[in-house]
């Protein structure tokens, strides 16, 4: 299904008033964040890959008559302004940082399965101790041109890591997989979010045990598997595209019994994405609240800071990774993925006391 308007909020600024002063201005208050709209930019496909884009301040938008629109147009409004309600109980009125724990063999200098299930344990509390929000743990190598694991390895691999953390840990534990199988075995041992990269379409047991295990999901966008996204992915419009799918995902993750408040959608980036769509997406993270539902984003390290920056190896792109992140939360996103937490949360911090005038 493709849709007739796409509204994002614009003159976004980030006004948050401190709790004892009485603030009376035009904007409102995008999701409960901490950012305010001043506009909405209306946005509509006409032909294949062209679009007209119009902005209105909020009461220009709010008096015209829509027509046949009139139904959407009060429904995106009000889909930015909700709050979000708390992801197992992290609220999102303030940005949030997922640290990203690797548990593939080649992530560490290997000495053996204990050896890289200790090491990965290390790592992810030296995260939490960096200030992470939501450890990310990761068993199957989803990189571009990676080849599949199996469910057997993908378990032998995750499950120490996630029963030697579970109960260790005030952050919140995200599994990354797209297995109904290792869905299951995650919320025993006490994971709190699913984290699917596939958006619950490359398992297809994976939507219905989702909805079973009752946690939230994380809904991500890749355009065909990790071994052939990159070969040359097409959009007509990749932000209004992509926006279409996530909201297709949505009302079926609805659908399947996954209530609204356990969801959270991702663009994905660099999975079948070139630089331009990675920047054309980054550029309309914004757009993406007018689903109703948290913006997770991930582009730490990735290959497209490379290509910005001439910086070839990943290491080397934790500053432009730092840019991408504030670039992110600078447009709403409640939640970013990054590896370097304690150089992102720096970051953070300063630009959320910058820009509130207080330290939060
Ligand atoms: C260096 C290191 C360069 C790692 C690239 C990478 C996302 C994700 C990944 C994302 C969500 C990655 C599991 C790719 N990316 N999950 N997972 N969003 N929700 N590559 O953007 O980090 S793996």
């Amino acid at each position: 299904m493709t849709r007739d308007l796409y509204i994002r909020p614009v003159g976004l600024t980030p006004l948050r008033p401190a709790s004892d002063e009485e603030v009376e201005a035009p904007g409102l208050q995008l999701a409960g964040g901490w950012l305010t709209f001043m506009g909405l930019e209306v946005i509509e496909r006409v032909g294949r890959d062209r679009r007209r884009t119009r902005v209105f301040e909020l009461g220009e938008y709010c008096e015209r008559d829509w027509g046949r629109h009139g139904a959407a147009a009060a429904e995106a409004l009000e889909a930015l302004r909700q709050p979000r309600p708390r992801i197992a109980g992290l609220s999102l009125d303030r940005p949030r940082i997922m640290g990203i724990v690797n548990i593939t063999p080649d992530s560490f200098s290997d000495g053996g399965r204990l050896t890289t299930a200790q090491a990965a344990i290390d790592h992810a509390l030296r995260l939490e101790e960096e200030g992470a929000d939501i450890l990310d743990l990761g068993a199957e190598s989803t990189r571009p041109g990676s080849d599949p694991v199996s469910v057997e390895e993908e378990l032998r691999r995750l499950m120490p890591v996630l029963e030697g953390l579970a109960g260790r840990t005030r952050a919140l534990i995200s599994v990354d997989t797209r297995k109904a199988e290792v869905m299951r075995r995650a919320v025993e041992a006490g994971a709190d979010i699913i984290n699917d990269i596939s958006a619950l379409t490359h398992d297809p047991d994976a939507m219905e045990v989702a909805a079973e295990t009752g946690l939230p999901v994380v809904l991500m966008h890749t355009f065909g598997d990790p071994k052939t996204m990159q070969v040359d992915p097409r959009y007509d419009d990749a932000p209004l595209d992509i926006f279409d799918y996530l909201e297709e995902r949505v009302r079926r993750a609805e659908a399947a019994g996954i209530d609204r408040s356990r969801l959270i959608i991702d663009y994905g980036i660099g999975f079948g994405k070139t630089l331009e769509h990675n920047l054309a997406l980054l550029s309309h993270t914004s757009l993406f609240h007018s689903l109703g539902v948290p913006v997770l984003v991930g582009a730490s390290r990735k290959r497209f800071i490379g290509a910005l920056t001439g910086m070839e190896v990943a290491s080397e792109r934790v500053a432009g990774s730092v840019g991408a992140a504030l670039a992110a939360v600078g447009q709403g996103a409640q939640i970013i993925r990054v590896h370097d937490v304690a150089a992102t949360r720096q970051a953070l911090t300063v630009w959320e006391a910058a820009t509130s005038g207080v330290q939060l």
